[in-house]
């Protein structure tokens, strides 16, 4: 028969087993999502051209101290609210194709999104 003290060990270790897990599974979320971040800097998108998978989250930061609106030049999305320092905005991935925006208050801004099949 089991001691209570070696039953209270294998509990203890269970518990730390699954909350390993459970940071490894949020660790690996947060680098997906890192992935497919363009930042904002300098008043460029960074990088310029993102390739993801349709069903795909991208965010944009803004790293600046001026505002900036991420606008898409066909609709592709929505319009984004006026972004301040470090503030964020996420789309979701559409249907496969070329998504190109521009910053509607500063219109040279430009970059691309290259949609593909998932
Ligand atoms: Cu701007």
């Amino acid at each position: 028969m089991l001691k209570l003290t070696t039953i209270k060990r294998i509990a203890w270790t269970l518990s730390v087993l699954i909350l390993l897990c459970f940071v490894q599974v949020t660790l690996a979320e947060e680098k997906n999502e890192e992935k497919n971040q363009i930042e904002i800097k300098g008043f460029h998108f960074t990088p310029q051209t993102l390739t993801v998978k349709s069903g795909a989250k991208v965010t944009w930061i803004n790293r600046d101290d001026d505002a900036h609106v991420v606008t898409s030049s066909d609709k592709k999305f929505e319009k984004s609210p006026p972004l301040d320092t470090d503030q964020k905005f996420t789309i979701t991935a559409g249907a496969p194709g070329t998504y190109n925006y521009f910053c509607s208050v500063h219109p040279k801004m430009t970059g691309k999104i290259i949609v593909e099949k998932p």
